[in-house]
């Protein structure tokens, strides 16, 4: 359910207060760029004009010196161009820094789609769902090569990169249906890896999720994908295996057998779980981790990652706990 291309689009609709902004931002841009250079054009056309060969004139120099000139053409055009700088940073650094209460939606990218998973459990494929009014999160990755998600009409675009998390968050405010699409170039059906971003009211959001099969929660289905590839047999308490307790190691400082101390981000724990034998091996502790690389698919990597960091309690409690409940 792709949105009609309008015939002619010339401007992308701007569904929230950043996208305005950046439209504002643009606008003015332009005319400041306008106003620097337009003086300059017909100044040149006047004079080849007034001055052109065999044209009768005044070429004496004029002896006019003037300091005051000088300086304020170059120092009114650089304090004005500055304003944009500033307005421009504040936009980045806005852009750059989530709310901390923004809903964590998941975006996979792989030849040639995108999926999205809802922090409720529901997932869409090039669709993607999301409230009014409520800050939103997209944690982003690639199955396979580089891609971008680019939403136009809230006017942000992110790399979705193989092997590392990117972000992008927005405050959605105006409903509608919007284009979605893949801006970076990535094989034969790159211009097919595009959908439509719905932004609903809080309560058609609530709708639509419990229309689209509320299922466990990514937290439910991460421990259920930690039992299923056998984590717990090396990790949880009571194991015969030396292997260190994941509980609260999300966000921790970890020390490497290489004397290295990084912290344990989104990550450190993927890179772990697909190649626990780099160069990131636990300080104390021997190469035995099985590679996950290529066994666990990228969707069920995210849930499991979410688990470990909803983690706070030993893993054990938490897997058996269910397990006799
Ligand atoms: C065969 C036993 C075994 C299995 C199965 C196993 N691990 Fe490990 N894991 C280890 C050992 C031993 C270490 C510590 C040595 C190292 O860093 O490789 C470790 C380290 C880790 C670390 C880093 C911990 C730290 O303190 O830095 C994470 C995260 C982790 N494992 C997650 C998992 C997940 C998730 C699974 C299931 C998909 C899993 N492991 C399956 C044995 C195992
Ligand atoms: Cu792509």
């Amino acid at each position: 359910m792709t949105p009609k291309h309008a015939a002619l689009e010339l401007w992308p609709a701007a569904a929230s207060a950043v996208a305005v902004e950046t439209d504002y931002l643009i606008l003015a841009f332009t005319v400041l760029t306008l106003v620097l250079t337009v003086p300059v054009f017909l100044a040149i056309t006047w004079f080849a004009i007034r001055y052109r060969d065999g044209q009768e004139a005044n070429r004496d120099t004029s002896g006019i010196r003037s300091n005051l000139i000088e300086i304020s053409w170059m120092l009114i055009p650089f304090l004005l161009t500055l304003i944009f700088f500033v307005w421009g940073a504040r936009l980045f650094v806005i852009s750059k820094n989530p709310p901390p209460d923004a809903m964590v939606i998941e975006a996979i990218g792989r030849q040639w789609m995108w999926k999205f998973q809802h922090p409720t459990g529901q997932s869409e494929i090039n669709d993607l769902h999301v409230p009014m009014g409520q800050p939103i999160k997209l944690r982003i990755i690639s199955q396979d090569v580089i891609h971008a998600l680019y939403l136009p009409a809230l006017r942000v675009q992110m790399a979705a990169l193989p092997d590392r998390y990117t972000e992008l968050w927005f405050k959605a405010d105006k409903p509608g249906t919007f284009h979605l699409y893949c801006s970076e170039y990535c094989g034969t059906d790159h211009s097919a890896m595009e959908g439509s971003l719905t932004i609903l009211s809080q309560g058609d959001y609530q709708d639509w999720l419990t229309h689209s099969g509320a299922q466990q929660s990514k937290v439910a289905a991460g421990k259920a994908i930690y039992n299923a590839y056998g984590c717990g047999t090396c990790h949880d308490d009571g194991s015969n295996v030396q292997a260190p307790k994941l509980a609260g190691l999300y966000g921790r400082a970890v020390r490497l057998a290489d004397g290295r101390t990084i912290t344990a981000d989104e990550d450190y724990l993927r890179d772990k779980i697909r190649n626990p034998n780099g160069n990131r091996l636990a300080e104390g502790y021997k190469q035995i981790m099985p590679s996950f690389a290529g066994v666990i698919p990228e969707d069920d990597l995210g849930r499991l990652i979410d688990f470990l960091k909803s983690n706070t309690r030993t893993v054990g409690d938490a897997a058996s706990g269910e397990a006799t409940r």
